[in-house]
C-alpha cells in the first residue's frame, strides 16, 4: 500500500557536455525537474519529470508541468492509498486533460517506492525480465556531413548498437549517406526528424528509403497518425512513431491504420509506466518491436528508462546512454556506464531505482525547489 505523505520539487540545471540540437530546437543547459516522493511509512525516492524548457517537443514544459504537479496531480496522490501503482494511472487520467509527463514524474515514482516497499529492483516490479539493456547514441543535427561521420564512427567504435541520426530538410540525405558509406551497408544507423517534413517532401524520404535504415523516426507532424499511414504506404524503411504515440489508444490508432511498425516508448510522454507497459503488451501480442526512448535526462530518469527497457518486447536498442554521454558529472552514484559491447547493466542489487542520489551535489544546483503536502 502507497500513500503519498509530500512531494518536493526541486529545479536543477545541468550542462550538457555539447549542445543538443534537433529540428525543433536545440538545449545546451539541461533545465530538469527532479522530485522526491516520501510515503506515510517514512520511505522516500527520486523521480523525474522530463518536460524541456520549451514546447517544442510537446505542449508541455518544465515550467507549465511545476504548475501541473502542484496544482493538480499532488492533490489527486498525497494522502490517498493505493494498493497497487499499477492504479495511479487511471486516478491521474479521469477528467485531467494532458500533461503526461508531469503525471509520469508521479506515478513512476509511485512504482519506485512501491518496489521499496517490496525490496524489489524497479526492473522486477515491473515485470522486467533483461539483466543488461542494448543502447544506442542519439547524434544531434551536426554541422557538416564529415562532423557527422566523425561522431557516428566513434560511437560504432565505443560499442554503441544502434546510431540515430538527427535530420531537418538541409541536413538529412547527404548527412545520412555519408555515414551509410562510412560505416559500411549493415551499421545500425537510423535517423529521427522531429516532425521535419510532411507528405510534400516525400521525394527526400524515399532518398533516405534507400539507405538501408533500420527505421524513420516521426518524419510527420507531431500529433498525426492519418499522413503516417500514407507515408509508410510508400517506403520500405519501416516508420517509427515517437511524439504521436501519447497513449495506448494511439499505438492502437497507429496498428489499425499501419501508419508505423515500430514505437518508441519513452515513459513520460504516455504518461507513466502503466501507460508504457500497457503499449509494450499491446506491441508484443501484435509483432509490434518497440525501444525506450530518452529525453536528455539525469541519471535519475535514466534509471526508469532502464528499468522499463527490461521488458521482454524491448528489442530494439534504447536511448540509454551512460552519464558521460551527456554530463562532467551525474547527480547519481553509481553513474550510468555501458560496457564496450554497447550494454547498460539493469541495476539488480537493490530495491527500487538502483542508483543513489547524491543529495549534497542536488541540494549545491537547486534553483528553487518547493513541498507539496505535509510533514
Ligand atoms: O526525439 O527522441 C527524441 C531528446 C529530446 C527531445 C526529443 C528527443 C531526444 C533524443 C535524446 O533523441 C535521446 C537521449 O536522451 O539520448
Ligand atoms: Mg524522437
Amino acid at each position: 500500500m502507497i500513500t503519498l505523505s509530500r512531494i518536493r520539487l526541486r529545479e536543477i540545471r545541468l550542462p550538457l557536455r555539447e549542445p543538443f540540437q534537433i529540428s525543433s530546437g536545440v538545449v545546451t543547459d539541461r533545465r530538469i525537474l527532479l522530485l522526491e516522493l516520501t510515503d506515510v511509512d517514512g520511505t522516500t525516492t527520486w523521480s523525474e519529470c522530463v518536460a524541456g524548457e520549451t514546447p517544442n517537443y510537446s505542449p508541455e514544459t518544465i515550467d507549465t508541468n511545476w504548475i501541473a504537479i502542484k496544482e493538480w496531480v499532488a492533490p489527486r496522490v498525497l494522502g490517498k492509498s493505493f494498493a497497487q501503482p499499477g492504479d495511479v494511472h487511471d486516478v491521474l487520467d479521469k477528467d485531467f486533460r494532458g500533461h503526461n509527463m508531469a503525471k509520469a514524474g508521479v506515478e513512476m515514482g509511485i512504482w519506485a517506492l512501491a518496489a521499496e516497499q517490496a525490496k524489489l529492483p524497479l526492473s522486477r516490479m515491473i515485470g522486467g525480465t533483461r539483466t543488461t539493456i542494448a543502447t544506442g547514441i542519439s547524434l544531434g543535427i551536426q554541422k557538416s556531413p564529415a562532423a557527422l561521420v566523425d561522431k557516428a564512427r566513434a560511437a560504432i567504435g565505443e560499442g554503441y548498437r544502434k546510431v540515430k541520426i538527427k535530420i531537418k530538410p538541409g541536413s538529412d540525405v547527404e548527412f545520412v549517406r555519408a555515414a551509410r558509406e562510412e560505416l559500411g551497408p549493415d551499421a545500425p544507423l537510423m535517423a529521427d526528424a522531429n516532425n521535419a517534413y510532411t507528405l510534400d517532401d516525400v521525394d527526400r524520404l524515399a532518398a533516405l528509403d534507400e539507405l538501408n535504415l533500420m527505421m524513420i523516426e516521426q518524419p510527420l507532424a507531431w500529433d498525426d497518425i492519418v499522413r503516417h499511414a500514407e507515408l509508410q504506404k510508400r517506403l520500405k524503411t519501416p516508420v517509427c512513431l515517437d511524439e504521436s504515440i501519447t497513449s495506448l489508444d494511439r499505438a492502437i490508432d497507429m496498428h489499425t491504420l499501419s501508419a508505423g511498425r515500430i514505437i518508441n516508448i519513452k515513459p513520460g510522454r504516455v504518461g507513466g509506466f502503466g501507460p508504457s507497459i500497457a503499449i509494450h503488451d499491446f506491441c508484443e501480442q501484435h509483432g509490434i518491436p518497440v525501444w525506450c526512448g530518452g529525453m536528455l535526462e539525469s541519471g535519475v530518469g535514466r534509471a526508469y528508462n532502464v528499468a522499463l527497457a527490461s521488458l521482454p518486447n524491448f528489442t530494439k536498442p534504447g536511448d540509454v546512454s551512460p552519464s558521460a554521454r551527456y554530463w562532467e558529472r551525474d547527480v547519481v552514484t553509481p553513474e550510468w556506464t555501458m560496457d564496450s559491447t554497447g550494454m547498460v547493466a539493469v541495476p539488480l542489487d537493490k530495491p527500487g531505482i538502483g542508483v543513489e542520489v547524491d543529495v549534497g551535489r542536488v541540494d549545491d544546483i537547486t534553483v528553487r525547489s518547493e513541498t507539496v503536502g505535509g510533514k
